[in-house]
């Protein structure tokens, strides 16, 4: 196997009492429906049911015995089950499932408002089958919990995919619209499988080519690919498209010329796509152009696209990832400083899209202070999925424990239990809109992400994004057993693996609380040497303050006060370096090396412990792995084996450097019993890396 059927297998069902079981139970299928989506759920069931039956599945004319009937409340075939009232709580793209008697005869009922329920119904009903779930009972009501669930592509024109580590952008912008890609349809099969429900074909870092007639033919004949499977098309916006393609002389949103530049621009996309969803942008960040370019702000940069697409029902996700050359005391205060401010003064139509955490998708970093924080805006989540500073597609890090870690973070802003997950679902605040946004690993590589198991970060993304409440766990059971075997000990085995593998990387990348420690332009290996670049915040000894005392960034009242944007319950939990979760101390106080730690060690020890357990954590993860031979497919096999060996040298790396590194500020030894660094500092300092993928200078 090459990885190329992802999570879709359909492999044949082993267990021999659950095989007869379904076969007993699904003996002919009907979707009573002619839409292009009906068309498409034939295909998936024809596909799917000889595969995990391994025997062809009739298309039926009217229900009998064993029917697997699908369709939407109007349905005739469905016409006795008084749909209507089942269905009247799981909106436009929920479904029910369940077994029932039609015309007296045992049936199996898929059914949703619309098309795209029923679309993800069925991929439901078949995710059961792959799993090997009873069906006898079936009573499913199942609605997404985030409106918006969307990939953010981070994709150029030219292919080049930034922070991507699988090959070439999918999008081969020079053949379409004439050629037509077949992977573009397994693209949105994957999405629709796991309730994907809007791209973002391009890159935040936007080009405004993208928005020129040729390109949007283009645009157009991949929103068309996409529509049947329930995936709306989105498009990055250059704010200064105006100047750039438009002629005009100003960007300014609240210039007249600019806005009606815009109206028609949108116009002109609604034309040829009706159902087009809307503009993400990156306004004045890392050198992108913006409203502040003109002394307005995000509001105003925001609301003029949000009345432009008002019109057609489109929608404007304007980024909070923002920082710019006037570095200050703390840039992870700048998001907060800038946005919260201007609550209240958005357009109905735009969501604010917040990275997880303050700083920049590190291995680890506390909740974004921003969710809470502004009642009247409605908050998207930006998670990437994308591991740009998780080993990119080589070393295998399990994300959904990290996505969970901050769902689930409460942010305090109405009392206890006022999650991260709530106020994006927009529960807390009763919000309509509601958005999870993740920025895709997924490129041309026939695995479509490198790394075989970086699928689990595209699934587990989908997954949460229709329902954060489910676990980590859960997600790899389902995605394990999908993609490599259903056997119990093979199962558990790989799920373990995952379930660590974000600990372990954290523990020998940036443990206790370390941050953007990165190498200089690749953010691959080790860097946490990295000093007197041309901004303060693109070094890492800005971030971790390391000297001859002590280690860690200050973020108290007596440091940057970046504590004061959280609320007092949650200040409390971290401004204190005793009752400081030891997982983040190193972010929010500056401590001594001979600070007594929980474990009893003093903090040197600790890092030192840390280190070098995640290092052997990343050996563990190749021993475990190692007993699956024989048991998943061979070649998946040896190429994650290949991988973790790679892990493993990286990991000690990681921790050979690091450690040497602090250790010419601890000036104390590496504690006993620990092997010594076979290099020396300098060696470690003096790698380069000019192979490595996206390597390009920082922004
Ligand atoms: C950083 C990436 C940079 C992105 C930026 C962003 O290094 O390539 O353009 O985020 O999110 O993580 O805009």
């Amino acid at each position: 196997e090459d990885g190329y059927e992802l999570w879709l297998r359909y492999s044949l069902v082993t267990d021999q009492q659950k095989l007869n079981d379904y076969r007993n139970t699904i003996k002919g299928w009907l979707v009573d429906n002619n839409s292009p989506t009906a068309q498409i759920i034939r295909k998936e069931l024809q596909r799917a049911l000889t595969g995990l039956l391994g025997k062809s599945v009739p298309e039926v004319k009217s229900a009998t015995e064993g029917t697997l009937l699908i369709g939407t409340a109007n349905a005739a075939a469905l016409s006795s089950l008084d749909l209507k009232n089942r269905l009247k709580n799981v909106g436009p793209e929920g479904f029910v499932i369940f077994n029932t008697k039609v015309n007296n005869k045992n049936t199996l009922v898929i059914a949703a408002n619309e098309d795209a329920g029923m679309l993800y119904g069925v991929f439901h009903f078949l995710r059961m089958l792959q799993t090997h779930q009873p069906i006898g009972k079936l009573a499913i009501e199942s609605t997404p919990k985030t409106k918006v669930r969307i990939l953010n592509h981070w994709d150029n024109l030219d292919r080049t995919v930034e922070r991507g580590y699988a090959g070439f952008s999918l999008w081969d912008w020079h053949k379409l619209p004439d050629h037509i890609d077949p992977r573009y349809h397994d693209y949105a099969r994957a999405n629709a499988s796991i309730g994907i429900n809007g791209t973002v074909l391009t890159n935040v870092n936007a080009n405004a080519l993208i928005l020129t007639p040729a390109y949007l033919k283009k645009v157009t004949a991949l929103a068309d690919l996409f529509r049947p499977y329930g995936i709306r098309v989105y498009l990055t916006a250059r704010f200064s498209a105006p100047i750039e393609i438009g002629g005009l002389k100003t960007a300014d949103p609240l210039d007249a010329q600019v806005q009606e530049w815009w109206k028609r621009k949108v116009a002109e996309i609604y034309k040829v796509i009706p159902d087009f969803g809307g503009f993400l942008v990156k306004a004045n960040s890392e050198g992108q152009p913006g409203p502040q370019n003109y002394n307005r702000n995000h509001a105003d940069g925001a609301n003029m696209l949000a009345d432009a697409v008002k019109p057609f029902n489109g929608i404007v996700m304007w980024r909070a990832f923002v920082y710019d050359n006037n570095v200050p005391v703390d840039r992870t205060k700048q998001a907060y400083n800038e946005f919260k401010p201007l609550d209240g003064t958005f357009r109905g139509n735009v969501m604010v899209q917040v990275k997880n955490g303050p700083l920049d998708f590190q291995p680890r970093e506390p909740f974004h202070p921003l969710f809470g924080a502004m009642p009247s805006t409605p908050l998207m989540m930006e998670f990437q999925i994308t591991q740009e500073y998780l080993g990119f597609a080589t070393h295998l890090v399990y994300l959904a424990p990290l996505f969970k870690e901050c769902l689930d973070a409460d942010t305090h802003a109405k009392g206890k239990g006022s999650t991260v997950a709530r106020v994006i679902d927009g529960s807390l605040e009763n919000h309509t809109l509601s958005g999870m946004a993740g920025v895709a690993n997924i490129g041309n590589d026939r695995n479509w992400c490198g790394h075989p198991v970086a699928q689990s970060n595209w699934y587990s993304f989908g997954r949460l994004a229709w329902d954060h409440t489910l676990s980590a766990e859960a997600i790899a059971d389902e995605w394990v057993r999908m993609t490599f075997s259903n056997n119990v000990a093979v199962v558990s085995n790989i799920k373990n693996i995952m379930i660590a593998s974000r600990d372990i990387t954290v523990k020998y990348m940036t443990p206790l609380g370390l941050h953007h420690i990165m190498g200089w332009n690749h953010h691959y290996g080790p860097g946490p040497w990295i000093k007197d670049k041309p901004r303060a915040d693109w070094t890492s000894v800005y971030y971790h303050q390391a000297e001859e005392k002590g280690i860690g960034f200050n973020r108290t009242t007596s440091g940057s006060n970046a504590l004061e944007q959280y609320q007092s319950p949650v200040q409390q939990l971290y401004s204190d370096p005793e009752k400081c979760d030891e997982r983040y101390l190193l972010w929010f106080h500056h401590v001594s090396w001979d600070r007594k730690m929980k474990s009893g060690r003093t903090l040197w020890d600790e890092l030192c412990h840390q280190y070098y357990q995640g290092a052997d954590s990343a050996k563990w993860m190749q021993q475990q792995w190692n007993t699956l031979e024989g048991q998943v497919d061979d070649a998946q096999f040896r190429f994650v084996k290949s991988l973790l060996n790679i892990q493993q040298q990286e990991a000690v790396w990681w921790r050979n450097a690091c450690v040497l590194y602090f250790q010419t500020f601890s000036k104390k030894p590496i504690p006993p019993g620990f092997e010594k660094p076979d290099q020396t500092l300098q060696y470690y300092e003096q790698l380069e890396f000019p192979f490595a993928p996206g390597i390009r200078p920082r922004w």
